[in-house]
């Protein structure tokens, strides 16, 4: 697919992609939106609590922005034709197989229909994602982080079952991200592409998140209360994306 590819050649150039996650129900969404479209390399819609808006979302970002759109779904109405592209996720470490497979099945009709591109994904809940909202919702069995090598593994039996993508999640607002050794073990040990967020507030962090081997880094409260922060951040992924590709 376009966006994927689209994707690739910047992790193959930059050495990592910024993704910034804005929730729908946002208010200021235009203003977060008018913010990030000069450094964000795509945005992701979504969030675990509830959609209403997601189509008037999805409008007013295109409106600002030609940044491709990927949704990001809590459910199965998380899906807008409207956008370009959707992680087709799967919440490998729930234990209810309703978000491990049943959610995502009951929407690929609707992804078909909508023509939007599936990019396929495993999603895996950190410590401490259980302590946030996907955590709740998403009835996670969670990895803990002195245990890298279990995260290690879903990304290689994520890489086995043909997903090209693996995101590594501390939940929304985490107050703490997710720390090196699972990164780095996750990306040397399945290859894939690997996403991590949540709990990712300041520039060096994510820096050093790039340097363990985070293809992608994903922000979303950060830019809710300061859209500014998106230059600084953006500054230390591709700081930290040249270096590791040095
Ligand atoms: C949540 O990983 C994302 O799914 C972003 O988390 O809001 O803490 O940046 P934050």
């Amino acid at each position: 697919g376009k966006v994927e590819k689209r994707l690739n050649e910047i992790i193959e150039e930059e050495g990592a992609v910024y993704l910034t996650l804005l929730d729908p129900e946002e208010e200021n969404i235009e203003e977060i939106a008018e913010k990030v479209k000069d450094y964000a390399d795509a945005i992701m819609v979504g969030g675990s609590i509830g959609v209403v808006n997601l189509d008037e979302a999805v409008k007013q970002i295109k409106k600002i922005t030609k940044l491709p759109i990927i949704l990001f779904p809590g459910n199965v109405d998380g899906l807008s034709k409207y956008a370009d592209a959707v992680f087709y996720m799967s919440l490998m470490n729930s234990s209810n197989t309703y978000w491990a497979i049943t959610a995502p099945t009951l929407g690929a009709i609707t992804i078909l229909k909508y023509n939007l591109e599936p990019i396929p994904m495993a999603y895996l809940c950190i410590e401490p994602a259980k302590k946030t909202a996907v955590g709740y919702v998403g009835e996670i069995r969670e990895i803990p982080q002195n245990k890298p090598k279990i995260a290690a593994m879903y990304c290689l039996s994520a890489k086995f079952f043909g997903m090209r993508w693996a995101y590594l999640e501390a939940g929304s607002g985490a107050p703490y991200p997710v720390n090196n050794e699972t990164i780095s073990l996750s990306k040397k040990l399945s290859g894939i592409n690997i996403i991590v967020g949540g709990g990712i507030r300041k520039p060096e962090i994510a820096y050093e998140k790039v340097l363990a081997g985070a293809d992608a880094i994903v922000t979303g409260n950060l830019l809710e209360e300061n859209p500014n922060a998106v230059e600084m951040m953006y500054e230390a992924i591709k700081k930290a994306g040249k270096e590791k590709l040095k």
